[in-house]
């Protein structure tokens, strides 16, 4: 049984002191220790931003990608062998931006994928523009006089995609977090858990403080994930309240157990019918 003290690498975070991250790492470490998962079976996936640096700081396999296409490579790595527990970290520009047809079409696919957006309502790594997710009025380097955008409502844009879980967390509720995304991975079928994740250093408004006045727990709250209607209404619920916790979960097979070809076990563990090496050298 590995435990998260072995799941640190030998690379040293460098997010900022007090960024919400930390607690993202700290949680995803935990849920794989808590699970019993093998290192060697856990692939942690990133797009580009702070968020992305997760996978270095973790001993699994990583992968690296570029912005906004973190679930494509997931998805692939996933139905490639389907045996893997793969991770997908995002930022909100990374997934709700640049790769917001990436993910909608993970959620409709259903891919059995977990999917974690680093949600800090801001571009972090490029020091501090108005994200996707950013409020109307945010002001930041890139809107000097306050956005005159409103922010996308990610999950119920999940859920309107097609989704089999949905839930929310926050980095200031890491022992929560840790719950959520074990319960993420042990779901079958895609899961997306978009996490609260102050940005201490360029997001003066959705600070830890801000958020802790807000969010509540939907268990405690009585919520039952599994009412479609009633996710939708708490999927909108934004600003003097925030709900945490599973917001959504129904059960649908996942496209890894629809795919004809992967009946016979994961493709990487398939003799290869045909000698591809002629197809390889035109590349070359
Ligand atoms: C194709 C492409 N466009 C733009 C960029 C520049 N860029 C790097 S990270 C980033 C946004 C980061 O914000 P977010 O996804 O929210 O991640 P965070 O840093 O906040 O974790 C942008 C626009 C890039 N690297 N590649
Ligand atoms: S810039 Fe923001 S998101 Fe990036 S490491 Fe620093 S506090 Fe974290
Ligand atoms: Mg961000």
């Amino acid at each position: 049984m590995t435990t998260p003290e072995e799941l640190r690498s030998t690379v040293i975070p460098d997010w900022c002191p007090g960024c919400g991250n930390h607690a993202i790492l700290m949680s995803v470490k935990g849920a794989i220790a808590d699970l019993g998962l093998d290192p060697k079976d856990v692939v942690l996936v990133s797009g580009i931003g702070c968020s992305a640096k997760t996978p270095h700081y973790v001993k699994t396999y990583g992968f690296h990608a570029i912005h906004g296409r973190a679930l494509p490579v997931a998805s692939g790595i996933r139905l490639a062998n389907h045996q893997l527990t793969v991770i997908a970290h995002c930022g909100d520009g990374d997934c709700y931006g640049i790769g917001m047809e990436h993910f909608i079409h993970a959620m409709r696919r259903n891919v059995n994928i977990t999917v974690l957006v680093h949600n800090n309502q801001i571009y972090g790594l490029t020091t501090g523009q108005t994200s996707p997710t950013s409020d109307f009025g945010f002001k930041t380097k890139s809107t000097p006089g306050g956005s005159i955008e409103r922010g996308v409502m990610p999950l119920i844009l999940a859920i309107g995609s097609g989704a089999t879980f949905v839930a929310r967390g926050f980095a200031g509720n890491p022992k929560h977090l840790r719950g959520l995304i074990a319960e993420g991975i042990t779901h079958k079928g895609a899961s997306l858990i978009d996490i609260l994740q102050p940005c201490v250093t360029f997001n003066h408004v959705n600070t830890f403080a801000w958020y802790r006045e807000r969010v509540y727990d939907l268990k405690d709250a009585g919520h039952d994930p599994t009412d479609r209607a009633r996710a939708m209404e708490k999927a909108l619920e934004w600003g003097d309240r925030i709900p945490t916790g599973v917001i959504y979960r129904t059960e649908r097979p996942p496209l890894d157990d629809l795919v004809p070809a992967l009946a016979q076990g994961p493709l990487v563990k398939q003799p290869l019918e045909r000698d591809i090496r002629p197809l390889m050298e035109r590349f070359y």
